[in-house]
């Protein structure tokens, strides 16, 4: 028997290292894509194959976690064993501009998700296991180092939301005997994250300043500490949780927490660049109220499902600008053969 994955927020970061994992497992993988004026599929290109394919084992659905009618046709159409609910508005300071959007997408959106698969388990009798991608932002002010034992305090509507979502998953757990699991994923990054967070920001600008296609930076609060690891190692953490043989709450986390600074100095270092002479701050990338310090342990996670991370803080840095200086080198060659080079990263994010 094939077996069958649904990811919400496959075209994300998360959803394209999840998609390639399943498949590699074998897995018959389903997404669920929104519909956009424009491709948003790019993260999927390497793995994308035509439906009509005998061989092909990815196929796209459109869908939005705000269109409850929407998900219950496609979780009919695919009947999955496993659902991962990675979809979300994902970006922190964003959610101070859109705190409702937000919550409709973060915390509604789940409880759209959950009570679909509540449904199709009662009407069919066939299970679904249920992964509900969760955040370390949950622990916000709470001290460091933050375990499953740590207490949440949100500090933005996109962490309160999560917090919602997280409970939803556990109320449904407890009341309907389903068999959902919380990750709690401490910040992860790699050569495919937004542009508009924080590591990614860096190294494409780092990358473009060093070879001329860029002047500045603009960041907010350099001293903010964070858990960074490699997003590749998060998605196994995940499956593994759906792979267990109970349901859990699983922090996921490298152990070891760096400065907004010290990932700079590190991706400058790995450029041949002074960051300090070409950082700038501008205030629009300061946060209401901030989260100061994340460091994760992991213990649980790495005693019970024997997970644990392959890529060190080194290593992410120096993929991830190697990555970038190449696509700068890309774009220099657009350039000199007179192409319009556009330089959103350092107004956004
Ligand atoms: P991401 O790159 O921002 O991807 C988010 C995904 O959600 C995209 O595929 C996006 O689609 C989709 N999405 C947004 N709104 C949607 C909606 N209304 N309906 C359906 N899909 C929607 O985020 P990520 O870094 O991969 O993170 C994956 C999940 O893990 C998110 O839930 C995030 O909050 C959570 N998380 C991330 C981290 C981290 O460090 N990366 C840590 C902890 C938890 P479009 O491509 O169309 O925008
Ligand atoms: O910020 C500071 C900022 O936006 C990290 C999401 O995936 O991880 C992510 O949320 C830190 C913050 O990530 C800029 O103030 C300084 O302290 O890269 P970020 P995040 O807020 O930690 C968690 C685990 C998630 O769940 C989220 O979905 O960097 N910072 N200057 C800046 N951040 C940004 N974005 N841009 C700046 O210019």
């Amino acid at each position: 028997m094939i077996k069958k994955a649904l990811i919400s927020g496959i075209t994300g970061q998360d959803g394209s290292f999840l998609a390639e994992f399943l498949l590699a497992k074998g897995y018959q993988v389903h997404g669920i894509v929104r519909r956009a004026s424009t491709f948003n599929t790019e993260r999927l290109d390497s793995i994308y194959a035509d439906p009509h394919e005998q061989s092909a084992r990815l196929y796209l659905h459109y869908g939005d976690v705000t269109d409850g009618s929407g998900l219950r046709h496609v979780i009919a159409k695919v009947q999955p064993h496993e659902i991962y609910n990675l979809a979300a508005q994902s970006h922190v300071r964003v959610s101070f501009d859109q705190p409702e959007y937000t919550g409709d997408v973060v915390a509604i959106g789940t409880l759209r998700l959950l009570d679909a698969v509540r449904d199709y388990i009662q009407n069919t009798g066939q299970q679904i296991r249920f992964y509900q991608a969760g955040s370390s932002e949950m622990f916000g002010a709470s001290k460091p180092p933050q375990s499953e034992a740590t207490p949440f305090y949100p500090r933005s509507p996109y962490a309160v939301s999560k917090v919602a979502a997280h409970w939803y998953a556990v109320n449904y757990r407890e009341a309907y005997g389903l068999f959902i699991s919380n990750g709690i994923l401490f910040n992860h990054e790699s050569e495919r994250r937004g542009e508009t967070f924080v590591t990614r920001k860096i190294t494409r600008a780092l990358a473009r300043i060093k070879l001329g296609l860029q002047q500045k930076l603009f960041l907010g609060n350099l001293d903010a500490r964070r858990d960074w690891g490699y997003a590749a190692d998060y998605v196994e953490a995940m499956w593994m949780m759906l792979d267990a043989a109970d349901p859990g709450d699983y922090v996921v986390a490298t152990g070891e927490s760096h400065s907004v600074r010290e990932f700079l100095e590190a991706a400058g270092d790995r450029c041949g660049l002074d960051w300090k002479s070409v950082v700038e701050t501008d205030p629009r990338y300061l946060r209401p109220t901030e989260v100061d310090y994340l460091m994760g342990d992991s213990s649980k996670i790495r005693k019970t499902l024997g997970w644990k991370p392959k890529v060190s803080f080194e290593e992410l840095v120096h993929l991830m600008v190697d990555h970038d200086l190449e696509l700068a080198l890309q774009e220099l060659t657009l350039a000199k053969a007179g192409h319009k080079v556009v330089v959103r990263g350092s107004s956004h994010g």
